[in-house]
């Protein structure tokens, strides 16, 4: 659960970007510090690469002050998706308010897809997380791909159609759907903020509020 310090008027509020080894979950975090909106904002910092590969982690810390006078603070993690790196993942997954699953529309990488979904799930048991109560969001990324190596949409949906989450198309290298994915993590995390810190009746601050005070839009705003 988040970090609520009562005396210092604080919650910290933790995200993770997961997925696949180079699905663009750096990628996604790049555009989201380039993009206006939070009321405060951080640097991004990277640490830890080679070859552009994420060893450790990211992190890009944003905020947001409730009218209640409440410091929110969310800090956006991503992991590191190379197999071999379980260990990291582990650790900063534990005690995410949310995450986002960053997958790869690439054909060939539907094997990876599924087996760092299933990954997720068991480190999120492994770390104590709920995962039937986790705030996520499905990100499918690199649409810009040609559509000859791209799994359709249709097909992505189709598969999808159970699942209770959100699912999200984007290009992190073109910015096209990063905010969006975005503005509905922090949609369904408000909810379980709300339920657990009671945001809208002890701080004043509503999802509408909450969402857009973090920079993300509506997803018919998207588009920049
Ligand atoms: N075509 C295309 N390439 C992308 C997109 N997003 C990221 N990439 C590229 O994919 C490669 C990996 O992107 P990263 O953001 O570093 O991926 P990552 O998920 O952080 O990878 P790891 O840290 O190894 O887990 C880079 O060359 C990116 O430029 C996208 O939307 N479309
Ligand atoms: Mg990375």
């Amino acid at each position: 659960m988040a970090d609520f310090e009562e005396d210092a008027g604080k919650l910290t509020v933790k995200v993770v970007y997961y997925g696949p080894a180079q699905s663009g979950k750096t990628t996604n975090l790049m555009r989201l510090h380039d993009l206006p909106g939070p009321q405060l904002k951080g640097e991004i910092m990277t640490l830890e690469t080679r070859n552009d590969r994420t060893l450790f982690f990211d992190l890009l810390p944003m905020g947001l002050r409730a009218p209640s006078g409440l410091m929110i603070k969310l800090r956006l993690f991503t992991v590191p998706g190379q197999v071999a790196h379980d260990g990291t993942r582990k650790a900063i997954l534990s005690r995410a308010d949310g995450v986002v699953f960053v997958a790869d529309s690439h054909r060939n990488q539907t094997t990876n897809n599924a087996e760092s979904f299933d990954n997720l799930m068991g480190n999120a048991a492994r770390v104590g997380l709920d995962f039937a109560r986790l705030p996520l969001v499905i990100q499918f990324n690199k649409r810009d791909l040609p559509e000859s190596s791209l799994v359709p949409e249709d097909t992505i949906r189709a598969d999808w159609r159970q699942a209770p989450w959100p699912l999200v198309f984007a290009s992190a290298l073109l910015g096209s759907g990063v905010r969006e994915t975005f503005a509905n993590l922090l949609a369904v995390l408000y909810r379980s903020l709300d339920a657990d810190f009671a945001l809208a009746e002890r701080h004043g601050l509503d999802s509408a509020a909450f969402v857009a005070g973090l920079g993300g839009v509506s997803p018919a705003a998207e588009g920049e």
